[in-house]
C-alpha cells in the first residue's frame, strides 16, 4: 500500500496529470461517448469532467501526450444548449473554442482538443478515453 502510494505520487508528478483531489488517467484506448462513460465507470471512475482550469490543463496534457482528442463528461443531450455534468448538474466552468458550441448538425457531446479548448461534437466519434478517479 505504502509503495503503491509513493509510486502513484511519483507517477503523477512526472506525468503532471493531477489537479487538486482528482487524478486523470488514460491507457490509450478509445471509444464513443457511451463507451467512454461505461469504460471509466467499469474502472471505478468517471469520464474526465473538468470543473476548473487546473483540471482542464491536467486533461489537456493527456490529450497532448496521446495526440488524440477526448470526450469530457459533459453533454446537452437532455436540453439543447444546456450543458451538464454526468451528475445532471449544470456546468460551472467552460473552455469553449471560439464559435463553440455551434451544434453543427446535432452535437450533444463535448470534446477537448490539444489546446485545451472544447468543441461540441457528435457523441458517436471515437475519442481517447480519459477517466478521473
Ligand atoms: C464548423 C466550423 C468549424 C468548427 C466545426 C465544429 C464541428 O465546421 O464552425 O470551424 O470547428 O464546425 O464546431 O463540431
Ligand atoms: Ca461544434
Amino acid at each position: 500500500m505504502y509503495c503503491a502510494s509513493v509510486f502513484s505520487l511519483v507517477w503523477i508528478f512526472i506525468n503532471g496529470n493531477s489537479a487538486g483531489e482528482k487524478t486523470f488517467q488514460a491507457n490509450g484506448s478509445e471509444g464513443d461517448f457511451e463507451t467512454s462513460k461505461a469504460t471509466c465507470s467499469q474502472a471505478g471512475g468517471l469520464l474526465a469532467s473538468p470543473r476548473n482550469s487546473a483540471e482542464n490543463t491536467a486533461i489537456q496534457q493527456i490529450v497532448v501526450r496521446h495526440n488524440k482528442a477526448a470526450y469530457v463528461g459533459i453533454n446537452d443531450i437532455e436540453t439543447e444548449g444546456s450543458f451538464k455534468y454526468l451528475s445532471g448538474e449544470a456546468i460551472g466552468y467552460s473552455n469553449w473554442a471560439g464559435g463553440e458550441p455551434n451544434n453543427l448538425g446535432t452535437e450533444d457531446c463535448v470534446e477537448i482538443h490539444s489546446d485545451g479548448k472544447w468543441n461540441d461534437r457528435s457523441c458517436n466519434e471515437k475519442r481517447l478515453i480519459i477517466c478521473e478517479f
